[in-house]
């Protein structure tokens, strides 16, 4: 299982990768907002760990272990975003949200919110009366 740290630097990788077709440290650094040296240590971690493989002068590719997870990882933050979206959270705080609680849930609590979306997109009525709660709500504060 990767540390919260390794699933941040394999979503980031995945997504370097799926828009630009290659991933460099320097992107990786300038993307998380960390030294350069930071990536480095880290790349060399996922690759002891089977996720990437890395060289230095040739970059890194994922392996199939790597871009199994990556993918998971960029769905279950596309989620959240699409989750707390649906339910009214502030779009301006939802992006640090999601990275503060993706870590931190169950792979089965994941699915069970895809459920809820799935749930409230099939039948916009239910978003509706979702709606009709929160003002209420908003009426009593
Ligand atoms: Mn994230």
């Amino acid at each position: 299982m990767p540390t919260p740290s390794m699933e941040d630097y394999l979503e980031r990788i995945y997504l370097l990768i799926e828009e630009k077709g290659y991933a460099r440290v320097s992107d990786i650094a300038e993307a998380l907002e960390v030294h350069p040296s930071s990536v480095t240590k880290m790349v060399q971690k996922l690759d002891k760990s089977d996720y990437l493989v890395y060289e230095r002068y040739r970059g890194l590719i994922l392996t199939a272990k790597g871009k199994k997870i990556g993918k998971r990882l960029v769905y279950r933050h596309e989620l959240l975003e699409d989750f707390l979206k649906l339910i009214g959270v502030n779009e301006q705080v939802i992006y640090q949200d999601v990275e503060g609680i993706e870590h931190h849930l169950s792979w089965d609590a994941i699915d069970r919110i895809g459920d809820l979306v799935q749930f409230f997109q099939e039948d916009k009525e239910r978003l509706v009366q979702l709606q009709e709660i929160q003002k209420k709500n908003e009426e009593v504060n």
